[in-house]
């Protein structure tokens, strides 16, 4: 396969004025009809006319009315054109049926929709499928469904035929059609400007009573973007489409967002707190993108960062201000820990702007979009607020209407702050997760930090340099008030010192304050000074560090020489719980244990080898303690975190359901289940429903409650995945692998459907003790089913096959069998190029 190069990128030859397309709507013989006005571009020296086309069936094509014979490949065509402007036009037949990769126009259920980013919309017709390439559309689609949709404003709608314009250029992979039975649901929304805009989220018939929250989420998006962003939505109508077979979350197309039904559908008995907190950032990111992202583009797809580190950045920010900040800031790096960290630190390593890629989606990854967003905030932390928003008035102001680079986008902020980000541009290129150690002292009033940063080698990457990284600290004296409030130190050396002087005493250091940077911070503190930031630290965030890092640390004594929990970390765990001035999801967070994988991690960082089944026996030890520990106060805050009156999602019922269900888990430890087993019964809604039924699993209980779940759910696909998932993540480590299996045989696993599929092999491969199994079934199960997923949707199996990325961490005999299991896989005839290239890489 080929590899492309950031540093080859040349401009296009050929630039688009305007694009007309006529879908003639028929499953398996969709005839598409294109009539484009091309004009050879100044800044090219290349007059080669190619476009790019793949799985065409050719029917005709001209250049200003005269038939043409263009020489075609499996890539795309060539064609002699004139030296100056032209029409061209083409007419091709594809099979929207059997497209099951579920990229270009594909059938999901009987209904018609695109997913064109990043190479889709050359599956469709020949075109310079390439972001810099941008123009407005106008689209015809003629077919029997009784809704046609595509991007902009609609223009015309008959029996049989609508009409589309989207004013605004853009590339491609932004391009969108929807044609099926569906329903809207409507509202409206007026800008700032005092410009109405029709809002309609498109549902299948009977998924009516699930689009309300989208709606609201939507509005709020809209309403937000132009407090803080001052930016205003462009079109007369903006359309949401939910699709049941669907590769990722959403898709951002210009007017109309194509979305994932388990993404936008809820209801209060199907969806939990959190699938309802998760559809609202997914609708904002969406969103949001139509600045970011479609107004701005990208020149080229190693510029991806561009688009989706900002947007995610923004779409967390959103988050903050809609929920608590201190939580979403939590939620935010558990999850970069979790997914991110060891894509960082393992074969699949790759910088936030990477330089080479075989297949361009197997670069939609934790490190693009959320260490992307990481490098913003540090961008956002050295500039200060209002440097921040100037820069980002003169991004939209210099580069509307453009395809642009990170260049670009560092330029505004030296233009509008007068910083030279020369170094902190190293953040996009070099890969791995730095690692910042401190040291301290204290003399003669002045106290004293000297940090050291490095980062270990990644793929292709021996040495690295000193990056600039913004360190918040605060200090506490030893009373517990804040001494020195938070301070940006800019540690740009790969060993510097600050001093902080006029102390009286030796204070107590909170560093790295609201994970101020995407770094693993290894200090020597003492138990006893983390039990005191544990009580005492005013960053909400770092507070949580200091507890989540005595967890750790217990389970990693437990693991190495049989250790009892840290009496201290429970005792302080129990302070908090019953400290009813924090907030309800700041203590669930606290309750969350280290995921198994980061224990892992955290083992062969220290030189171990770690052992599956040994940390999930200490966990699961820890677990029992603490429902020991805190069995005292446990009922009683259950039964306090109660939630009276009419369900919503919001943060403060979600938090309070999130700490009465982690008070929940721990009852059920010691009371079999009886009181899961009461709270599954009166549920009235799925978060509670759902946990309790986890509960019941985990002791072994509740095989009456899965059957009747089962039964009152069976029809309804988004609770199934739930069914289907859970079993998995709630089975004991000798079964997990069986009970996934099992599963696969059961006629409701529709392994094609992505949800479906990863709600099975994704909950086992989440399970760390039963995927990691010693024998090597959890890696032959999953390389089964990948090879066999890899020819229907080589997208879906190849961002599945991340889960073998730690493999090397290991012992011989499991490294051996997961070794195995790639090369099985890598030998699999006509393996896609996406799944090539990612075993290729975890091997290599
Ligand atoms: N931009 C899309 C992702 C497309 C993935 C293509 N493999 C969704 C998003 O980030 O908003
Ligand atoms: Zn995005």
């Amino acid at each position: 396969p080929q590899t492309v190069y950031l540093k080859d990128y040349a401009p296009p030859a050929y630039l688009v004025d305007e694009v007309h397309l006529t879908f003639r709507l028929a499953p398996t013989a969709t005839r598409v009809l294109s009539r484009i006005r091309f004009r050879p571009n100044p800044e090219s020296s290349s007059r080669d006319f190619f476009l790019h086309g793949e799985s065409l069936t050719p029917i005709r094509a001209a250049i200003d009315g005269q038939e043409v014979r263009p020489d075609i490949t499996e890539a795309g065509l060539t064609c002699a054109v004139p030296d100056a402007p032209f029409t061209w036009e083409a007419e091709v037949e594809i099979s929207p049926e059997t497209n099951t990769a579920l990229e270009g126009l594909y059938m999901s259920r009987g209904m018609y929709c695109t997913q064109c980013e990043a190479e889709g919309f050359r599956k469709i017709t020949w075109y310079p499928d390439r972001p810099d390439v941008m123009a407005p559309f106008t689209v015809r689609i003629e077919g029997d469904a009784p809704v046609l949709l595509s991007n902009g404003n609609p223009v015309g709608v008959g029996e049989g035929w609508a009409e589309w314009h989207d004013p605004w250029p853009k590339p491609a992979y932004l391009f969108a059609l929807v044609a099926g039975d569906l329903v809207a649901h409507r509202d409206s929304f007026v800008t700032r400007s005092g410009k109405t805009v029709d809002l309609a989220l498109w549902v299948r018939p009977g998924d009516e009573g699930k689009c309300a929250w989208g709606m609201e989420a939507l509005k709020a998006s809209m309403r937000w973007d132009e407090a803080r962003y001052g930016r205003e939505y462009d079109l007369d109508v903006f359309n949401i489409v939910a699709v049941d077979d669907f590769n990722m979350g959403a898709m951002e197309n210009k007017g109309l967002n194509i979305f994932n039904s388990a993404a936008v559908l809820a209801s209060p008995d199907t969806a939990t707190d959190a699938n309802f907190e998760r559809i609202e950032s997914i609708i904002a990111h969406e969103y949001f993108h139509n600045w970011t992202g479609n107004r701005i583009t990208c020149r080229d797809w190693f510029q991806l960062c561009l688009k989706e580190g900002l947007t995610v950045f923004r779409d967390q920010e959103f988050t903050s201000d809609m929920r608590s900040a201190a939580v979403k800031r939590i939620e935010d790096v558990r999850m970069l820990r979790a997914r991110q960290f060891p894509e960082d630190q393992g074969p699949l390593a790759h910088p936030v702007r990477p330089e080479s890629y075989q297949e361009i989606n197997n670069f939609y990854t934790a490190t693009v979009y959320e260490k992307g967003a990481e490098v913003i905030g540090m961008l956002k932390r050295l500039v200060g607020d209002a440097g921040y928003s100037k820069a980002l008035d003169l991004y939209f102001d210099r580069h509307d209407g453009q395809a642009c680079t990170i260049e670009d986008w560092l330029k505004v902020f030296e233009d509008a702050t007068g910083r030279d980000l020369s170094q902190f541009k190293l953040w996009y290129s070099q890969a791995g997760t730095p690692r910042v150690s401190v040291e301290e002292s204290f003399e003669g009033g002045t106290y004293t930090l000297t940090f050291t940063q490095h980062t270990p080698p990644t793929p292709g990457q021996e040495e690295k340099r000193p990056l600039v990284v913004p360190i918040a600290v605060g200090l506490l004296s030893p009373n517990g008030d804040e001494v020195v409030p938070t301070r940006m130190l800019e540690l740009t050396e790969a060993r510097q010192s600050f001093a902080f002087e006029g102390l009286a005493s030796k204070p107590v250091p909170s560093i790295l304050r609201d994970f101020s940077a995407p770094v693993v911070l290894e200090r020597a503190a003492s138990r006893a000074e983390r039990a005191f930031l544990m009580a005492h630290d005013t960053d909400p965030f770092n507070r949580w560090e200091a507890a989540r890092s005595l967890a750790r640390d217990s389970l990693i004594a437990t693991i190495r020489e049989g250790a009892a929990p840290d009496a201290d970390w429970l005792e302080g765990l129990a302070a908090m719980l019953r400290d009813d001035t924090l907030d309800p999801a700041f203590r669930a967070q606290v309750l969350a244990l280290p995921t198994q994988s980061e224990l892992a991690q955290a083992l062969a960082d220290r030189g171990q080898t770690p052992d599956p089944d040994a940390i999930h026996g200490a966990v699961e030890g820890l677990k029992d303690a603490m429902a020991r520990h805190l069995s005292d106060l446990a009922p009683g805050l259950y039964d306090a975190m109660r939630v009276t009156g009419p369900y919503a999602p919001d943060a403060e019922q979600s938090g309070k359901r999130a700490l009465g269900n982690a008070m929940l888990g721990l009852i059920s430890r010691r009371d079999a289940g009886a009181l899961a087993a009461r709270q599954y019964a009166e549920a009235d809604n799925m978060t509670l429903a759902l946990a309790a039924l986890a509960c019941l699993l985990r002791v072994g209980k509740g095989s009456a409650e899965l059957a009747a779940f089962h039964e009152r759910w069976k029809d309804d696909r988004l609770v199934m995945d739930k069914w289907f998932a859970l079993q998995i993540a709630e089975a004991k480590p000798e079964s997990a692998v069986e009970t996934a299996a099992r599963l696969t045989e059961h006629p409701a696993f529709d392994w094609k459907n992505p949800n479906r599929f990863r709600a099975v092999m994704g909950a086992l491969a989440g399970h760390h003790a039963g995927f990691h199994r010693a024998d090597g079934a959890g890696y032959a199960l999953l390389a089964d089913w990948l090879i066999r997923l890899d020819p229907v949707n080589p997208q879906t199996a190849a961002r599945m096959m991340t889960a073998f990325q730690t493999w090397r961490r290991y012992d011989a005999g499991r490294q051996a069998h997961a070794k195995a299991a790639l090369e099985r896989i890598a030998a699999t005839p006509d393996l896609s190029r996406d799944g090539a290239e990612m075993v290729g890489r975890m091997l290599g």
